[in-house]
């Protein structure tokens, strides 16, 4: 049995908001038994309460309609709210709500794409898919980590006259430069294009009249 709003309220009749704080304060405590215990009223309350919807649109306000105490003039009543779902969330991570670290954009990245942030082959350096871009090059791409074929590359450079075509991989909502060197001697590489838009696909360009006799090309993602 949980928490009940205020000693006016019938013992029986759950206030999930309260039970959520209680649960945190357990957690910072160090008291998991009864953190356990609370949490298990929370999800009790989310999947069997009144007015619950097990589908997962949140927690109710409370087991019954209408706790207050004799000073209150808003109720809680058994019905979904935003207030005990909130609590209720970071109850369940175990987060101190005055103390919230959010996760960074590559964290949520490594979630989203490797289930957790200590998974170790969600690690920065780390190459999950074996096509030498590792993960935080991967992220910085806008590529799929767990994908061999999805990677920044330069797919084919052919000739056509005395032209050159370069064929390179995007991602939508990315911009690209195109590099090149004659030699891997002294010279350094110098842009071709820059300001290229990923279109999700493989962009074309041509490099009109290139005289070199040998070309080497590269492609860079622009900041
Ligand atoms: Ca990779």
């Amino acid at each position: 049995m949980g928490f009940t709003f205020s000693s006016a309220s019938v013992p029986a009749r759950v206030w999930f908001e309260g039970n959520a704080f209680a649960a945190i304060a357990y957690q910072l405590l160090g008291e998991t038994v009864k953190a356990q215990a609370s949490l298990q009223l929370l999800e009790r309350g989310r999947l069997q309460g009144p007015n619950a919807d097990p589908s997962g649109r949140g927690l109710i306000a409370a087991s019954h309609d209408d706790l207050r105490d004799a000073s209150l003039d808003t109720a809680y009543d058994a019905r979904l709210a935003v207030a005990p779902t909130a609590w209720a969330l970071m109850a369940s991570s175990g987060s101190n709500p005055f103390n919230l670290v959010l996760p960074t954009p590559f964290q949520q990245w490594q979630v989203t794409h490797f289930g957790s942030t200590n998974n170790p082959a969600a690690a920065p350096g780390f190459d999950a898919d074996g096509d030498h871009m590792t993960n935080q090059q991967e992220f910085m791409a806008g590529t799929n980590p767990n994908d061999p074929n999805s990677l920044l590359r330069v797919v084919r450079v052919s000739r056509s006259g005395s032209d050159s075509v370069i064929s390179f991989s995007t991602v939508t909502n990315k911009n690209y430069a195109l590099e090149y060197r004659a030699s891997f001697g002294t010279h350094g590489w110098t842009n071709l294009l820059s300001n290229l838009s990923g279109n999700g696909g493989i962009v074309v360009v041509t490099n009109s009249g290139a005289a070199l006799p040998a070309a080497y090309y590269r492609v860079r993602l622009e900041p």
